[in-house]
This record gives structure tokens, sequence and C-alpha cells, in this order.
């Protein structure tokens, strides 16, 4: 956009940290580790896990903007985001 600011649009990846290289035309680049952080979809509470723990996260907030279980980001919890979490449950 400038010679200070770029736009990028991530792609999927998998939960965890993730690094951003930005390599000029000129060859020169530059990392900035640990740059933003993949969520896992459905993991609500961020444990690594979609269990239980998420689903009563999840019902506690239903019809609430409340973005850690908004998984689908329409800005609301409800039946669509709970499809979601019921997909990548893990016993
Ligand atoms: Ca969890
Ligand atoms: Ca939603």
């Amino acid at each position: 956009m400038s010679s200070t600011s770029l736009r990028a649009t991530a792609p999927a990846g998998i939960a965890g940290a993730t690094s951003v290289v930005v390599t000029n035309p000129d060859a020169q680049k530059a990392t900035l580790a640990s740059a933003y952080t993949y969520l896992a979809l459905g993991d609500a509470n961020n444990d690594g896990r979609v269990n239980a723990i998420d689903l009563s996260i999840l019902i506690s907030h239903d019809g609430q903007n409340y973005s850690p279980a908004d998984f689908n980001g329409d800005g609301i919890v409800g039946s669509a985001d709970l499809a979601i979490l019921l997909g990548r449950w893990t016993w």
C-alpha cells in the first residue's frame, strides 16, 4: 500500500502462533515471529480441545456478541456456531 504499510489476506492455518514474512521486490525480507495466532474453531476457551467446556461457554452466550464462541464470525453466538463446535468435538 505504501513504503510503510501493506495489506494481506492470511490463508487457513493450523491453530497456534504464526510468523509473517514480507519479501520486497528487491528480495530483501523481514520476519515477524508470532505475528498472530490462529484459534481453533470450536475451542471457545482456547485450550486446544473442543469439548463440554466449550459447549457450556457457547450455551451461556447464546444470542450474544461474544467473539470467543462466535466461530463463524457473524457477530452473534447461535446454532451455526454450535454446528461448527459439534463438528470439531474432541473426546
Ligand atoms: Ca476448549
Ligand atoms: Ca456466529
